[in-house]
């Protein structure tokens, strides 16, 4: 079977490797070819990162599309329009839970041990302890429970401080600890409340889109972090400096931006209570993301339906 990657990320080697070593251990035959160097090419399968539209709506044999990370807002409208049959398929974990969750850790205990405050501090030359809030009581809320956030959540709860969720149906998966309060989101206002720190963990849908404004990100408690690692724009960026601005937030750190790069220019660049990183929190990993695929196209083999595939009404 023809496997075509389109990722201008990676060298197709790496991919054709990694891809070549699990099919074989999985007693598949496969040929792996670059997409972008052969556009013309049909494939089976099709392993993609921001693939361009009329490279897809000219592969007409797919089986399944896979997505090689685990957010699809960039290829699920070209899916709609060019392959409405076509089975999408997201990466589920596969090596980045661990990284978001050591992202997440960090971002927490920076917004806990208060590092915002001693940094105004360092700039003014300051010499001064601050308090610390009783651990018990920085309850750290994730807004989305996923693969993503529950790798991270479960993190922070081993970290001895007290979790809660709000998810979209507001119902827990498994490995959920059934003691984390789970709102679902008619909720959010009541969740958001409750939020020491609220870690953002949710894919780009027309729902999520724009859902933190001003007035959602105003229900947090004054003194609250906001970490942003899903996607950029489901938070107002203007809403957010405001609040930063008038004091209501303490800090946050940002790793995913509506516009991405960030423009030179945007004021989240320069403020001192925000913390911008380039969209690494959570990188996809060539070897466990092939592993991950090569078993999932076993299962179609076999006539199973393999996990992860796309609910295109959803939008994740
Ligand atoms: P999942 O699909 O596993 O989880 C999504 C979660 O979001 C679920 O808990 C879901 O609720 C919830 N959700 C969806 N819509 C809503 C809504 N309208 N309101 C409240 N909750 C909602 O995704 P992952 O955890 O794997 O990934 C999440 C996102 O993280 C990705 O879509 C991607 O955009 C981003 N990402 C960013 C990375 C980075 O490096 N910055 C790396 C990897 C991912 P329910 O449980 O009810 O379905
Ligand atoms: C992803 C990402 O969605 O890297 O996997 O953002």
């Amino acid at each position: 079977m023809k496997l075509a990657v389109w990722d201008p990320d990676e060298p197709l080697r790496r991919w054709r490797d990694a891809l070549t070593q699990h099919a074989g251990e999985l007693g598949l035959a496969i040929e792996v070819f670059d997409a972008r160097a052969e556009p013309d090419t049909q494939a089976d399968f099709a392993l993609v990162w921001k693939p361009p539209a009329d490279w897809l709506a000219g592969q007409l044999g797919l089986r399944a599309v896979f997505n090689l990370g685990a957010g699809v807002d960039a290829v699920l409208p070209l899916m709609r329009s060019h392959a409405p049959d076509v089975p999408l398929i997201r990466l589920e974990d596969a090596g980045m839970g661990r990284q978001m969750a050591d992202y997440v850790a960090e971002a927490v205990l920076h917004a806990y041990r208060r590092m915002p405050d001693y940094a105004v501090q360092q700039s003014r030359r300051q010499w001064q302890s601050l308090p610390l809030a009783p651990r018990g009581g920085f309850h750290v809320g994730f807004l989305g429970l996923g693969q993503m956030g529950l790798a991270a959540a479960r993190r922070i709860a081993a970290m001895d401080f007290p979790v809660l969720a709000c998810t979209r149906s507001g119902r827990a998966r498994d490995g959920v600890d059934p003691a984390w309060p789970l709102y679902a989101l008619d909720h959010l206002d009541e969740f958001l409340a409750a939020c020491r720190v609220l870690v953002v963990l949710l894919p780009l849908t027309a729902h999520t889109r724009g859902l933190l404004d001003w007035r959602a990100l105003q229900q947090l408690p004054a003194g609250a972090h906001l970490v942003s690692a899903g996607r950029g724009a489901v938070v107002d960026a203007h809403d957010l400096l405001e609040l930063l601005d008038s004091g209501h937030l303490a800090g946050a750190t940002l790793d995913v931006f509506a516009e991405e790069p960030l423009p030179a220019d945007d004021a989240l660049w320069q403020h001192p209570r925000v913390r911008i990183t380039p969209h690494v929190a959570a990188a996809t990993l060539v070897g466990p993301a092939a592993a991950q695929v090569m078993r999932k196209i076993a299962a179609i083999e076999r006539g199973e339906a393999p996990g992860g595939v796309v609910d295109a009404g959803l939008g994740y």
